[in-house]
């Protein structure tokens, strides 16, 4: 197959799209300079491993899953083996195993998650087949992800925090830094692809996307992804992105255009595409029989493996017929030893199974990931409020306490759309990128799962990332990215974590509507690995961010746009150390009537229900839905025996249904009268004011509701 060569118009020398052919045996000065022999290892290693697993380990259901890398792994070698920078990141998929066993991960890790075994990348709670590897000191591997596309806008993010560390932090170790990316034909479809290019292309970062193009995604083949089924070719006229296409089976060409592309992203002149076509000599996995290919189409894959074609190239300019041999050889021993040394691993201990969901404090911090590992010291804080005379609201107290942590945390950065130069469509930001540049507080491409999935790649290289989705709805697009960050802990058994602060405006404002006005908090609370949290007031908002913009794990900050400039919310700015610690709601009352339970913008409507009532009511500010107050809500109900919970999100499955069936459990022989909720029906956000008061919870209802339970 030809090798194609492709300069965008973006970077000034296109060749008329005209393809320039490399003799596929030319051994050429950049083939030349790599270590043929390990690569020859690693591919019989690999090659040895998968086919152990194929012919015994899964046949005997040791291996569940099982994705060979037959045919994918020479070029992978190759491409891995240029991946030695000490801040270089890599993110593969499932078929990646290549990748990982030239980074140099110790081969019974390699082999023992597929076994399921204790410990290694996941300790047996992540599917076998994808890797991860922390590695603070030398190139690295992102947490792969089960979702195909989900791994490329992480690593857009460290090739970002690559130019951060050394343009901002001045750290002249990120010099010639790369991030890289893997990832199948079918992956080129998936939203984080495109999203990941925007992000490269527009910033010019150090990245480089690698396909390896196998003609299918399971059984899909190419031109259902890309037109003509070639994305190299469909995105020539792509910005500032040098593009090299070739065929990865052909060691000399693959690692020619290998070096090519790192020369270039390494050099500072932006994100390079290598596509390289490789035949895929297995099933997807090793359930699919592959009865969509005809054997005439199988014939001509494995006609075109590899693993002889290597031979054919090193033997015997390189190395003698009996070396070659002798490299199969050890290397088959090599991976028959490990397998046994992996089998004689224990199982995963099931009372561990629910380690690890959040941070566990300094004694157990990730490997990577987050400040902490990097022995991060924060100033001072304190829980006791020294307020300023004046009160300010609480879009002001956020934007204080952004600038205080900016000030004070050089790897602080703040972005999400419009958050720069205008300050945020909520003015939550303004000035920020005026007083600390553009590096730091940035306006993105409008690409929620970009803005996410970036975040991630810099937390994972050490930074505290504060993006903004513009309104609660249009989380949607980054749900995958917001997931995969939440487990990421869990899923890695604590190897990974990715701290940030998503702040996300939400709730209706004077009216409401289905896309910006949603609240639909619980989503977060029911998530796995996400804080939450959801302030009332000025005061609580100064706090809770400070608190979230230190913690060792992620949180959704929730603004409520009501609340953002309510006169109830507006206080004292409470001091640049003020924190909230989460998971201790505020009393707004105490009472012995009643326990009302709320958060967010129903807080202020619950406090004036009380007062028209006249009954002594115990109103408790949740502040922080995950982790939350279970024992001041229990302590009260025990007082009070009747519980009212009010909130805004749709009432089925929202978070009060969990607060009630906590009360049934925890408080059942204290209640005079049912835990009742009241909250928006399951109706999506209604425009007209009219309508909205006619159903979210409005200060009337909530006082019969409270009158009526006390009557009960
Ligand atoms: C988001 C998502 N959708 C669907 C799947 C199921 N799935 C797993 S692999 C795959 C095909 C991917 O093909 P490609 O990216 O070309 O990689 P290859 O397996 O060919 O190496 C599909 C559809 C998934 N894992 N993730």
């Amino acid at each position: 197959m030809a090798a194609t060569d492709f300069l965008s118009p973006g970077t000034g020398s296109l060749r008329n799209g005209k393809a320039r052919r490399r003799k596929p045996d030319d051994l050429s000065a950049a083939a030349l300079n790599y270590d043929w022999k390990h690569i020859a290892h690693l591919l019989h290693l690999s090659r040895a491993i998968d086919e152990i697993e194929e012919t015994r380990l899964v046949p005997e259901k040791k291996v569940l899953y099982q994705f060979s890398a037959r045919g994918h792994d020479l070029a992978q070698i190759i491409l891995a083996s240029r991946i030695t920078g000490k801040r270089d990141a890599v993110a593969g998929y499932y078929r990646s195993r290549p990748t990982m066993l030239t980074l140099g991960v110790d081969l019974v890790e390699a082999v023992r998650a597929p076994l399921g075994r204790a410990e290694g990348y996941s300790n047996g709670r992540d599917i076998g087949v994808v890797f991860n590897f922390p590695n603070l000191d030398g190139p690295c591997a992102l947490p792969m992800c089960g979702g195909v596309g989900a791994q490329y806008t992480p690593v857009a993010g460290w090739a970002q925090a690559i130019e951060y560390y050394r343009n901002v932090l001045n750290d002249p170790s990120y010099e010639g830094s790369i991030g890289v990316v893997l990832g199948g034909d079918a992956s080129v479809a998936t939203n984080g692809f495109w999203s990941a290019l925007t992000i490269a292309t527009t910033l010019k970062l150090p990245m480089l996307f690698y396909i390896e193009d196998n003609g299918y995604g399971i059984s899909v083949t190419g031109d259902k992804q890309t037109p003509g089924g070639n994305i190299a070719i469909n995105l020539r006229s792509f910005r500032n992105l040098m593009i090299r296409d070739g065929d990865g089976t052909e060691p000399g060409e693959a690692a020619t255009l290998v070096d090519e592309v790192m020369a270039h992203v390494r050099g500072g002149h932006g994100p390079a595409l290598l596509r390289l076509s490789v035949p895929r000599l297995s099933g997807h996995s090793f359930q699919d029989t592959q009865a969509y290919k005809t054997q005439e189409e199988i014939a001509a894959e494995w006609a075109r493996d590899p693993l002889p074609k290597l031979e054919r190239f090193l033997v015997p300019g390189v190395m003698s017929a009996d070396e070659w041999r002798d490299i199969a050889a050890s290397a088959r021993r090599e991976a028959e030893q490990a397998i046994e040394a992996a089998l004689a691993l224990p199982a995963p201990d099931p009372s561990d199974v629910l380690t690890h969901v959040f941070a566990e404090g300094d004694n157990a911090l990730q490997r990577q990931g987050g400040l902490r590992p990097l022995g991060h010291v924060f100033p001072k804080a304190t829980e006791t409020p020294e307020p300023e005379a004046s009160r300010i609201n609480m879009v002001t107290a956020i934007r204080r306490t952004l600038d205080h942590e900016l000030a004070t945390n050089p790897r602080v950065v703040v972005f999400g759309e419009d958050v720069g130069a205008k300050g945020g469509v909520h003015a939550a930001t303004m000035g920020l990128q005026a007083k600390y540049g553009a590096d730091r507080v940035f306006d993105t491409s409008l690409s929620e799962e970009g803005i996410i999935g970036r975040a991630v790649g810099m937390a994972l290289a050490g930074l505290m990332p504060v993006p903004e989705i513009q309104f609660r709805k249009y989380a949607d697009p980054a749900e995958e990215q917001l997931n995969d960050c939440g487990t990421m802990r869990w899923r890695t058994n604590n190897r990974f974590a990715a701290p940030m602060v998503v702040r996300i405006p939400g709730g209706f404002f004077k009216c409401g509507d289905p896309w910006h006005s949603q609240t639909g908090e619980v989503k977060w609370a029911h998530a796995i690995g996400w804080q939450l949290a959801m302030p009332s007031n000025a005061e609580d908002a100064v706090g809770l961010l400070r608190w979230a913009l230190r913690s060792n794990n992620p949180t959704i900050f929730f603004e409520h746009r009501a609340m953002l400039d309510d006169p109830w919310a507006r206080r004292p700015y409470p001091g640049d150390h003020y924190v909230v610690p989460f998971g201790k709601a505020r009393h707004v009352r105490r009472g012995d009537d009643i326990t009302v339970v709320s958060w967010g913008a129903m807080v202020p409507r619950c406090d004036a229900a009380a007062e028209k009532t006249g009954l002594s009511v115990d109103l408790i500010d949740l502040r922080t839905l995950m982790p939350w107050d279970k024992d001041a809500i229990i302590e009260s109900v025990k007082r009070t025996n009747r519980c009212l919970i009010v909130h805004e999100d749709n009432i089925t499955a929202g978070f009060g249904a969990e607060i009630a069936a906590t009360l049934m459990t925890e408080a059942f022989f204290s209640l005079d009268a049912p835990v009742e909720r009241l909250a928006m029906p399951d109706i999506p956000s209604p425009h007209s004011p009219i309508l909205l008061d006619a159903v979210v919870p409005s200060v009337e209802r909530i006082t019969a509701r409270m009158d009526a339970l006390v009557k009960f």
